[in-house]
């Protein structure tokens, strides 16, 4: 597979060189006047070292800094040609692919378990392109506007004077936004803190198009189960890892697949008909929502195993640029606005954080020949030699005229306006959160709730944190009350004297 290192170069027996390749005298000493004297600037091997050495780091991803992953393949069993024509999603299909899975809030080198939403990036290097399903392990997402984006990231970072972490300011973005509800009640529940990336699923989470041979249209939702089983971490194992092993989820996949021990998931879709969407309950493209699995059951498609570790950390993986604008014929976006804004924001952020010609890298370039009139700009590589630079040309290099509907559209009409979706009937920011604590969890993980939010919430000041309990109560009275009165009760023991029978 031509992209996983077809540059890697090694040989041991050569002897060291400069990067222009000549030979260097020495790794060890830089030239000197005399044993004990001053350097000298035309010392190009140390110069050359210490510049290099001082670039090593480009920027971090601003979100999912920290992470790792995997390449492997994906296989089709089953046979969806009816809802899709792409081809990496026809029967039999066999395509390869790279994985990547990440923290949120946390930057490069932090704890692996901190309760987190984790990502679950993928690449299909297919014989139309690349196509990226860029999900986390939730199938749903805090927000529904593309706006809030920046806004949420940073309330979950840092704050601006010291620096640190900081539970109020995250408390007030998600009590301040109240769909964020789902979401949070997912990540504050066992999923939140899965045991590896091994053991959990992943999910598009956005709505996605479909389009078969006959121009038919469907609306789908990608899930990727465990074949490893879902398992979890409690709060005190996890940490305990962050201090002893901040890679602990790193080096699980990292010994997995060193030891033949192969990863797998299921690929199951989630189908609507194109003109259901229209009239669904409750907007089927708000991404804080998931569909029915009774008004739209998984459909199984194929399976897709993790085989092989990056020979290259920072080569594969650091440098990898994952997009959901990556789509092939046969697929296509939805209007999940949070969708549409992530359309622009991935190639803008790989643009920045690796440059112009990201493409161009191995790990990113797709398997099929480019032909872009789009060119040059730093470190360009592939180039189109001689051909003629503009579209329209009479000199023979290729130009599409195609105009019209597009293949994979939907229509839209309205006048310009800044609001949330157009209602239907169950659109509510509690709802699901309140199925998903009263009907996914059991009392045991309830009780586990509880601890986990009352425990994130015992450093948190006012008004958030009263605003933090009627989020809760809104979520679910009883659930809600329980979180009050823990937090209550640890605070009258921190508090010296707050118990009026000692008094
Ligand atoms: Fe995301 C990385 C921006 C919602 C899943 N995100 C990532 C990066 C940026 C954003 C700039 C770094 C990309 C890079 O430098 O390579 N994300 C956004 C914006 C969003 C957003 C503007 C909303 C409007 N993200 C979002 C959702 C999901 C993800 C709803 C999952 C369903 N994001 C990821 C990820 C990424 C990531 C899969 C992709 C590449 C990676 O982490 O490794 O976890």
């Amino acid at each position: 597979m031509t992209h996983l290192d077809p540059t890697a170069h090694h040989d041991s027996s050569l002897p060291s060189t400069t990067e222009s390749g000549a030979p260097r005298e020495s790794d060890a000493h830089s030239l000197s006047v005399g044993a004990d004297g001053p350097l000298l600037l035309h010392d190009v091997a140390l110069v050359e070292k210490l510049a290099r050495f001082d670039r090593e780091r480009i920027p971090e991803r601003s979100p999912h800094a920290k992470g790792s992953g995997a390449f492997g393949e994906l296989e089709i069993t089953e046979d969806l040609s009816q809802y899709t024509k792409a081809g990496l999603f026809q029967k039999g299909a066999k395509t390869p692919m790279l994985a990547r899975f990440s923290t949120v809030a946390g930057e490069l080198g932090s704890p692996d378990t901190w309760r987190d939403v984790r990502g679950f990036a993928l690449k299909f290097y297919t014989g139309e392109g690349n196509f990226d399903i860029v999900g986390n392990n939730t199938p749903i997402f805090f927000l529904r506007d593309p706006m809030k984006f920046p806004d949420f990231i940073h309330s979950q970072k840092r704050l601006p004077d010291s620096g640190l972490r900081d539970n109020t300011m995250q408390w007030d973005f998600w009590t301040l936004s109240p769909e964020s509800a789902h979401q949070v009640t997912y990540l504050m529940g066992d999923r939140g803190l899965p045991k590896s990336w091994r053991h959990m699923n992943g999910y598009s989470s956005h709505t996605y198009l479909w389009v078969n041979e006959a121009g038919e249209k469907f609306w789908v939702k990608y899930h990727f189960l465990t074949e490893q089983g879902l398992e979890f971490l409690t709060n005190e194992e996890a940490g305990e890892l962050a201090g002893s092993d901040a890679d602990y989820h790193r080096r699980d996949l990292f010994d997995a697949i060193a030891g033949g021990e192969f990863p797998s998931w299921r690929v199951e879709v989630q189908l609507m008909p194109y003109d259901e969407a229209k009239d669904y309950r409750f907007n089927p493209f708000d991404l804080t929502k998931t569909w029915s699995k009774k008004d739209y059951p998984r459909i199984p498609l194929g399976r897709f195993t993790l085989n092989q570790n990056p020979t290259n950390h920072y080569a594969q993986i650091e440098q990898a640029a994952f997009s959901p604008s990556n789509t092939v014929p046969g697929t296509g976006v939805s209007p999940d606005k949070m969708l549409l804004g992530r359309v622009f924001s991935y190639p803008d952020a790989q643009r920045n954080r690796l440059g112009t010609n990201f493409n161009q890298l191995p790990v990113n370039r797709p398997l099929v020949e480019t032909n872009s009139y789009d060119k040059e700009g730093a470190m360009e590589f592939l180039h189109s030699g001689d051909a003629p630079v503009y579209a329209p040309n009479s000199f023979g290099r290729a130009y599409q005229e195609a105009q019209g509907p597009v293949d994979n559209g939907w229509e839209a009409d309205g006048a310009l306006v800044r609001s949330a979706y157009s209602l239907h009937a169950e659109d509510d920011d509690f709802g699901q959160a309140h199925t998903l604590i009263r009907e996914v969890m059991d009392e045991a993980e309830r009780g586990r709730l509880v601890e986990t939010v009352s425990g994130a919430l015992s450093t948190v000041q006012e008004p958030v944190l009263s605003n933090a309990f009627q989020y809760w109560k809104n979520i679910d009275q009883e659930v809600g009350a329980a979180i009050e009165a823990a937090v209550k009760a640890g605070l009258e023991e921190q508090v010296p004297g707050a118990d009026p029978v000692d008094e």
